[in-house]
């Protein structure tokens, strides 16, 4: 909703009113009980009939083959439900690293995120990353402490870490009764009462609140309320008079604080077996603002309709699944919208709502309201449709760059388009995915953030467009250049009958240093007297490009070199244009050799996060690697460590880096500039082109 934002509705309405709907992101680290958490949350909410679980493969959310077979979200999954006559929209984000692409999208078109904590793990890499993205977005957030019954789960701990780590305004806002394997309910503090272990049943009502507990409710209580009352002046000085304050007056507070992020209440539970589902869901109603109350600050002129899309599902047989946030409306089926981006108009067939991978239709979506249409023609994730056309600066996602790379080529030769088509499918449904030739070596090369997106690429494509293919390091893109000045003259002469062919022209070489960081080329003609017409020069400049293309030492091509044409000679019958060209790139071979040519390789800036015991396996390896340690940051027991590293060096990174871990590091990596190849390593490579040019030539 643009506009300011109105006092909320509370008398019961059918769920479609803006008013009524949550919107919220699950987000976290990888494997902490996210979907599991969707999965109660339907559940209690009736809106299955059985509790499902990730490793049988039986949630709403992880729906995909490829989620099923690992056991892990891969993809943003949309689900809805209904509590306390409120509509609840849940995106169910990936953790892993690789697969974040969906959860940043989510995070443009909620406004609160559930972000879930393993009470054994406490705050882990993605936590802070999820964290941090909310925070840029200045979302509503509210945490969840799950697997408390795990061995060395600890609920106080993990809230301790979230207030040291995360922000020292995260409250409880529940607490867990017994620990461990003895865990047997949660208190909820806002509403003082209890609710016991439903062992994966249905939660039952409010319970009261064991005795035993009474001095640690009474204890977190009081934290609970002051740090509300700390949010309202009003409330506070009732409650400095020694007022008893009333549920609801403290609930109204409370979402006050969550709207504008000045509290984040730490609920807790146990996913899988449906603990602290029903305290969780009222503290979604109650406590995270509506669309209507958090509005939205994208510009749409005067549109009366507009979506935004958030993601999109490729199917080879439904065509294409836009799912869409309402920013204008309401939005019903059969209306045309038009796309700005492209200028297309773009016909809406039915509204779909959507739970995991059922799809429903429906009348009509409000402002706020999540959904999905099939088959828009040239919608791509982020683009907003408009009633008319307006100028709308769709809302950015800052998607991750690409950090690692594969040479990708099918098995059966032949398959190179139905290879190229069902990868630009994919990268569509995963915008950080990437699919490139690359000019130098010729590879398609295949780039996303982890070696398991691109290997679940690889499925997919497998099972969904029926292409096999292969996956191989990328060639390092090497350069070359020179280091002095050197001249060479070649003349090029042919007599065989006929016509024949003269050129003749000497270049002098000297090294060209790079502007704005790139390596460039520079022809300068030199000629005087007219040795060489006009008309030939131009020829020469061909040749010269024409050898630089591959280097001498290793094929590479070769930049930073300015030539000069400095002299020459014609005949006035055999010279021609392909003369001047041969002649003009022989002199330039003969100098090139004379110049002192070098490799370069392009050096990467690396950023590692890792926890503070791996860092003296990460740096050594880095070491080992020709890496250069540029700095240190060690913060809440993760360590980033920044490096340049030589990119031949790190082709294989991934993998060493979840062994050193054990999983639990992080990287990014952005190219930084071309550096020379020290001599001995430089010598391998050269060897080894030698070589393989023999081998080519037998
Ligand atoms: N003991 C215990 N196990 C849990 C709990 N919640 C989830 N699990 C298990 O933890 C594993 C991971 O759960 P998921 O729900 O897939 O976690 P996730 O956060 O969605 O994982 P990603 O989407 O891959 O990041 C599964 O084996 C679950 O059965 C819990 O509260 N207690
Ligand atoms: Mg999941």
């Amino acid at each position: 909703m643009r506009g300011k934002p109105t006092e909320e509705d509370t008398s019961p309405m059918p769920v479609t009113e803006t008013t009524k709907i949550r919107n919220i992101a699950v987000a976290g680290h990888r494997g902490v009980g996210k979907t599991s958490l969707v999965e109660a949350l339907l559940f209690q909410a009736g809106q299955t009939n059985r509790l499902g679980s990730v490793d049988q493969g039986t949630t709403v959310s992880d729906w995909e083959e490829h989620e099923q077979k690992r056991a892990m979200s891969l993809s943003g999954s949309l689900c809805h439900l209904e509590w306390q006559d409120r509509k609840i929209n849940i995106v169910d984000t990936p953790g892993a690293a690789g697969f974040q692409a969906d959860t940043f999208a989510a995070m443009r078109i909620v406004e609160g995120v559930v972000v879930v904590l393993s009470g054994v793990m406490g705050v882990e890499v993605n936590t802070l990353r999820v964290w941090q993205r909310a925070e840029e977005r200045e979302l509503s957030r509210v945490l969840f402490v799950n697997m408390l019954d795990r061995e060395r789960a600890d609920f106080y701990r993990a809230l301790e870490a979230a207030r040291q780590q995360l922000s020292d305004r995260c409250v409880a806002i529940q607490l867990p009764i017994g620990s461990e394997h003895e865990l047997t309910g949660v208190v909820d503090l806002l509403h003082l009462c209890a609710y016991h272990d439903p062992a994966g049943e249905r939660e039952g009502g409010p319970q009261p609140i064991p005795e035993s507990m009474a001095e640690l409710v009474a204890e977190y209580r009081e934290k609970l309320l002051d740090a509300v009352v700390e949010t309202d002046e009003d409330l506070m000085a009732r409650y400095l008079e020694g007022e008893e304050l009333d549920t609801e007056a403290v609930a109204a507070a409370l979402k006050q604080a969550v709207t504008r992020d000045e509290l984040y209440p730490v609920a807790c539970g146990v996913a899988s077996k449906n603990l602290g589902t029903t305290a969780l869901l009222d503290l979604l109603v109650e406590g995270v603002p509506s669309p209507e109350r958090k509005g939205t600050t994208i510009e749409l002129g005067d549109a009366k309709q507009a979506v935004f899309v958030f993601k999109t599902i490729a199917d080879p047989f439904t065509g294409r699944i836009s799912c869409f946030r309402v920013l204008a409306g309401p939005i019903s089926g059969d209306t045309t919208l038009v796309d700005p981006r492209t200028h297309a108009k773009e016909r809406l067939g039915q509204v779909l709502v959507v739970q995991g991978k059922d799809t429903e239709q429906t009348d009509e979506l409000t402002v706020g309201d999540l959904g999905a249409v099939a088959k828009l023609k040239d919608v791509v994730t982020g683009d907003v449709l408009v009633d008319h056309e307006v100028t709308v600066e769709p809302p950015h996602i800052d998607f991750p760059e690409p950090v690692m790379s594969f040479a990708v080529t099918p098995q059966a030769k032949g398959d190179e388009e139905k290879m190229a088509t069902g990868l630009r499918r994919l990268s569509e449904e995963d915008p950080t995915l990437l699919l490139r030739r690359d000019q130098q070596t010729g590879e398609q090369l295949l780039s996303g953030l982890s070696q398991m997106q691109v290997e679940v690429a690889v499925d997919r494509l497998k099972t969904r467009f029926h292409v096999e293919v292969e996956l191989h390091p990328p060639r390092v893109p090497y350069k070359e250049t020179i280091r002095k000045e050197a001249r060479a003259r070649h003349r090029y002469k042919k007599q065989t009958g006929g016509r024949g062919q003269f050129g003749d022209c000497e270049l002098l070489l000297e090294p060209l240093p790079p502007e704005n960081g790139e390596l460039g080329y520079e022809f300068v003609d030199q000629i005087v007297g007219g040795v060489i017409s006009h008309s030939f020069r131009p020829a020469v400049d061909k040749g010269v490009r024409e050898a630089m293309e591959h280097g001498e030492l290793a094929g590479a091509p070769v930049q930073g070199v300015r030539v000069r044409l400095i002299d020459g000679m014609e005949h006035s019958v055999d010279s021609s244009e392909m003369a001047f060209k041969i002649a003009g790139s022989m002199a330039f071979k003969d100098a090139y050799q004379k110049a002192d040519p070098v490799l370069l390789e392009p050096i990467m800036q690396l950023e590692v996060t890792i926890p503070d015991d791996a860092v003296g396996a990460v740096n050594g390896d880095l070491n080992s690697r020709r890496g250069r340690l540029q700095g240190m940051d060690a913060a809440g027991g993760l360590t980033t460590i920044q490096a340049e590293v030589p990119m031949a060096e790190i082709l294989t990174y991934s993998q060493a880096l979840t062994s050193m871990t054990g999983g639990r590091g992080e990287y990014s990596m952005d190219f930084l500039r071309y550096e020379e190849v020290p001599a001995h390593v430089a010598q391998k490579i050269i060897e080894q082109t030698k070589r393989e040019r023999e081998e080519a030539k037998v």
